[in-house]
């Protein structure tokens, strides 16, 4: 069984960061090991929350799993609570980077338009340096604009201002860009890539729904991540996940009670097993 290690907080409430990562990476068959960056009451939207930073007991997590023997098929990070704790997840890609594993690098600090709470462009500017050292990258457009260090432009882009994008990521050092959220038509949202090793550009779209929901980023992200534990290519793994997310947007939209806080993944997992399945070669 393909084992991921997933480096991200947790947020007690908010379907985000772990409380995603962790069911969704292990429906999809795969070994899910954490080192959890915080430990916050809820995600940062909130009004208020508790934060508790777990930088010093990340090293000694680290340390002790390295003792272990432990390694890693792919390493996955999202949420990284503070400017300093960077470096110490920085320590973590030289521990367990092999030249048959992954890192996937998810910046998420920033969304429509704005950086979380809490963040600012030193943090951006250190999170781009940790994104430059990872296989692959999932920034949605505000992140990418925090990283390259250009205004954010919205929702009026086109096709080249999107391919140029992912060339000057990938320049920045990570091989495999993909930017999400990118919409081309009303109706339609999906993300681009670029394979900066092929030089070649790859995009797939599903339907836009007309709500946009917390969380979404990091359904995508575990998704994507599992997806690419499987024996499938870059590309049907990046269709898998944008369909996964669709679908909890959808799911989200059907229940009368949903939070605002994240979607209603819950109940999209039996689909993306069975989506799993027929992928499988018999
Ligand atoms: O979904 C990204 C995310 C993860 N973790 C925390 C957050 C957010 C987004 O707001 O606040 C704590």
């Amino acid at each position: 069984m393909k084992r991921i290690l997933s480096v991200q907080d947790i947020s007690c409430v908010g379907k985000c960061s772990l409380t995603v990562a962790l069911p969704v990476i292990s429906a999809m068959g795969a070994e899910a090991c954490v080192i959890p960056t915080a430990v916050l009451s809820c995600h940062t939207a909130f009004s208020d929350f508790t934060f508790y930073d777990l930088t010093s007991e990340i090293e000694r997590i680290t340390h002790m799993l390295k003792k272990q023997n432990i390694d890693f098929d792919a390493i996955y990070t999202g949420y990284i609570g503070s400017y300093e704790q960077i470096d110490v997840v920085e320590k973590i890609f030289e521990e367990f980077k092999t030249d048959k594993n992954i890192i996937i690098a998810d910046p998420a600090m920033a969304d429509y338009g704005e950086l979380y709470k809490g963040f600012d462009r030193n943090f951006a500017a250190k999170m781009t340096e940790l994104c430059s050292k990872a296989d692959i990258i999932v920034p949605n457009i505000t992140e990418a604009c925090y990283m390259l260090d250009i205004p954010y432009i919205g929702e009026k882009y086109d096709r080249n201002f999107i391919r140029k994008i992912l060339v000057d990521l990938s320049m920045q050092g990570c091989k495999y860009c993909v930017l999400t959220g990118v919409s081309f038509e009303d109706d339609k949202l999906g993300v681009m890539s670029y394979d900066a090793q092929t030089k070649s550009f790859f995009e797939y779209y599903s339907e836009k729904l007309p709500n946009s929901f917390y969380g979404t980023g990091d359904v995508f992200a575990s998704a994507f991540t599992g997806a690419l534990m499987l024996d499938i290519t870059r590309e049907n793994a990046l269709k898998l996940a944008v369909d996964f997310t669709v679908d909890c947007i959808k799911a989200t939209l059907k229940n009368n009670e949903y939070h605002w806080y994240g979607v209603d993944f819950e109940t999209a997992i039996p689909k993306l097993i069975e989506k799993i399945k027929g992928t499988e070669k018999p």
